[in-house]
């Protein structure tokens, strides 16, 4: 996904005049925004968008991610760092890639992934204008990157083929062959996943498309991303004895869990990774057994209000993927856990906060919590299932008193099976609401309360009554003394 971007920003990125860099925000003013996140990894300043290679390496995690370095705006791509001994804690490192002027990534280093490969790692990413798929290597700490000189990789989609898109490659290893799956679509048609083999992660033959998507019937837009004739960053895995392919496309995170056989993927069962503020989601690769999976968790207020604030997108949470029988099971990684600090009781209050509540919803149409409520009422922000719509829903209607953040309501579909209870599992961080239901449904919210007395949390019945059956809550420990801007 790209914000709609204004002309003067465009005509930039096409080189046609220069990219006027926004004065940064003080640090210490970014250190007193109680909107930063305070346990969510994200820059010291400026934008941030898609995790980019996630990958563990000489036993450490390093997180790359789409970044503007000339302020809180998408634009000039590339690659920032941050490595970590326990996914949780960060420690920011230099940029690892940046456009080359006058290469085939001169307008930007876009979104892509990185595997280990004789004895160092490789990343695998887009370079623009036009698409193309480009390679650079590195070793040790992964600070110092060299491009491959015969960079771009791949120069074209396959001949022949209209495509919508040709972006963010995921790449694989089957025996001595490497895979890469590169998102795709067709006009008229739906998005698609094209596949590639290689045996040197350099000289790169095309397959055919791994899985082609049909697209709503009707949906028109101009951007074929809005419309599902595009899918941006594939991920693509095998989960228990299935395979998994995450698309982001429509302004959401889809999954496609089916098998995988003669390099065609047959989807069975199709859902949501998260219906909230979230896009642009990746795994780590080099795990071994383990699947955690990272998303960008984007803004819910004006790009005027992102730009003066002086930051914009956070990471999400590592969250595990498994397959429990049919199902997708996604949980915070358990390291999360080691950020629990005191153990708060019935009446936890605060913005920086572990919530784990089971609500017997009872006759309530409508049950859940009460969040980020002011003392007065004046802000608060609803998170219940819906037992008429079968949805979770997060109300921001009154989140926030700041006009310039969104409103609407958030929800996917989600059915509480008879007698079992909702189980929320909810991160509160500043502006971040990341929401667990049932091990099975994750929605992000985006909330901007302007009162510093808006942390209060109860329980929330709307139509009959619910039952609090228990309840847990902690403060979290911040990463970083000062809302990481050092
Ligand atoms: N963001 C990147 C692209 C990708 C999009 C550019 C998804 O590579 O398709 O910043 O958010």
């Amino acid at each position: 996904m790209r914000p709609v971007l204004r002309r003067r920003d465009f005509l930039a990125l096409a080189g046609a005049v220069p990219l006027a860099a926004a004065a940064p925000a003080p640090a210490s003013r970014l250190a007193a925004d109680p909107h930063r996140p305070q346990y969510h990894l994200l820059p010291a300043a400026n934008w941030m968008n898609d995790p980019n290679g996630p990958i563990y390496w000489q036993g450490k995690f390093h997180m790359f991610y789409q970044y503007n370095p000339n302020g809180a705006f998408w634009g000039d791509m590339h690659w920032g760092h941050a490595v970590s001994e326990d996914m949780v804690h960060w420690k920011h490192l230099p940029m690892a890639l940046a456009p080359t002027p006058g290469g085939p990534d001169k307008d930007g280093v876009f979104s892509g992934c990185a595997v280990v490969d004789n004895g160092g790692v490789t990343a695998i990413y887009t370079g623009v204008n036009p698409e193309t798929q480009c390679v650079a290597t590195s070793g040790g700490d992964l600070t110092e990157w060299k491009k491959f000189a015969g960079n771009p990789a791949i120069a074209a989609p396959p001949a022949g083929l209209e495509v919508t898109g040709f972006r963010d490659p995921c790449v694989w290893q089957e025996g001595d062959t490497w895979l890469m799956a590169v998102g795709s679509g067709f006009r008229g048609k739906g998005g698609a996943v094209l596949l590639y083999e290689s045996r040197d992660l350099r000289r790169w033959n095309y397959l055919h498309p791994l899985v082609t998507g049909r697209m709503r019937a009707g949906a028109n837009a101009k951007d074929p991303v809005d419309s599902g004739e595009m899918w941006e960053c594939p991920d693509f895995f095998p989960l228990g004895g299935k395979h998994l392919l995450i698309v982001s496309t429509e302004r959401v995170v889809k999954y496609m869990l089916g098998s995988y056989a003669d390099r065609r993927f047959r989807p069975e069962t199709t859902g949501g990774i998260d219906y909230g503020s979230y896009y642009a989601a990746r795994t780590m690769t080099n795990t071994g057994d383990r699947r955690i999976l990272w998303g960008w968790l984007t803004e819910g207020r004006s790009a005027e209000a992102q730009r003066a604030a002086g930051w914009s997108g956070v990471m999400s949470l590592p969250r595990e993927l498994k397959l429990m029988g049919a199902q997708v099971q996604m949980r915070p990684a358990a390291e999360v856990e080691t950020l629990r600090g005191k153990r708060l009781g019935a009446d936890a209050a605060g913005d920086c906060l572990e919530v784990l509540a089971e609500i017997d919803p009872g006759d309530a149409v409508r049950a859940g919590l009460k969040l980020r409520a002011a003392p007065d009422g004046s802000e608060r922000t609803l998170v219940y299932y819906d037992r008429e719509q079968k949805r979770v829903c997060v109300d921001r209607s009154q989140s926030s008193t700041d006009l310039s953040a969104d409103r609407g309501i958030q929800s996917g579909p989600f059915l509480l099976g008879r007698g079992e209870p909702l189980r929320l599992r909810i991160f509160l961080d500043g502006s971040v609401i990341e929401i667990f239901a049932n091990d099975r449904f994750c929605l992000t919210a985006r909330v901007y309360p302007a009162g510093r007395r808006s942390t209060g949390v109860a329980l929330h019945a709307d139509g009959g009554t619910a039952k609090m059956v228990s309840f847990e809550a902690w403060e979290m420990r911040p990463i970083s003394p000062d809302r990481l801007t050092s």
